[in-house]
């Protein structure tokens, strides 16, 4: 089975949890994507829900499979958001944000009562880091701010390349947000929550793809099949 019949088994699981009346945070990138179209057709189907879009592409696919949105600004909550993962471990801690579209995804998760995050089996990983870990960060100052990144890499015990991503133009990738990306080549990062607190605490830093604590069920679809694991 191709990597993208594993998305779409694993997006099929997830939108078993949906029920008539949900608010939903709908996530970005290819397995996302798969959520969303197999969401459409129960939409089509009668079933009532509205999503709340993590990018403009999302936003695009979702009104192109005639699920209805919204925004946060016009609902009190978010039942329940599902979304990809560029790796996941044992304690459905995750890294995100390989589309660019992490800030939007944290705040739509953060903002849900429950998160769902799914992927084919490749994602798993014992431990997080091999994934360069996108930092969204302003243009303005990005030489002061890398020096501060690399500092609390230091103090997370961390090392490694940081490079400013770049678009298809060769120009630097913008953020749905305006900002920029940076992607961190750490090969390992022994100590999640620390590094996302050090981070977090950096000016410059918009957000980071580390998402703590956020995921409540990881669905991992493989060629053995489909493995559902809870938060411990
Ligand atoms: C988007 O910014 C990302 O967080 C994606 O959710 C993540 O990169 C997974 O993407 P795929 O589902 O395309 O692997």
């Amino acid at each position: 089975m191709s990597m993208d019949q594993l998305k779409r088994q694993a997006a099929a699981r997830a939108v078993e949890y949906v029920e008539g009346g949900m608010k939903l945070g709908l996530g970005t990138g290819s397995t996302a994507k798969h959520f969303v179209e197999l969401l459409g057709e129960r939409v089509r189907a009668g079933l009532k829900v509205v999503g709340v879009p993590t990018s403009e592409a999302t936003r695009v696919d979702a009104e192109r499979c005639g699920v209805a949105l919204t925004t946060l600004d016009a609902i009190d909550h978010l039942d329940l958001t599902v979304d990809g993962a560029d790796e996941i471990d044992a304690n459905l801690d995750v890294i995100k944000g390989g589309g660019g579209a992490l800030l939007r995804e944290k705040i739509v998760a953060a903002a849900s009562a429950r998160m769902i995050v799914i992927a084919d089996d490749s994602k798993w990983v014992e431990q997080l880091g091999r994934f360069p870990l996108p930092i969204e960060v302003v243009p303005f100052g990005l030489a002061a701010t890398r020096r501060a990144i690399e500092n609390c890499f230091t103090q997370a015990d961390v090392s490694g390349e940081i490079s400013v991503r770049k678009g298809r133009d060769g120009h630097a990738f913008v953020t749905d947000g305006g900002h920029w990306i940076v992607d961190a080549h750490l090969g390992r990062i022994p100590d999640g929550p620390r590094l996302a607190t050090l981070l977090n605490a950096i000016p410059g830093v918009v957000e980071h793809g580390l998402f703590i604590g956020l995921a409540g069920i990881a669905i991992l679809a493989g060629s053995q099949g489909i493995r559902v694991v809870d938060r411990p």
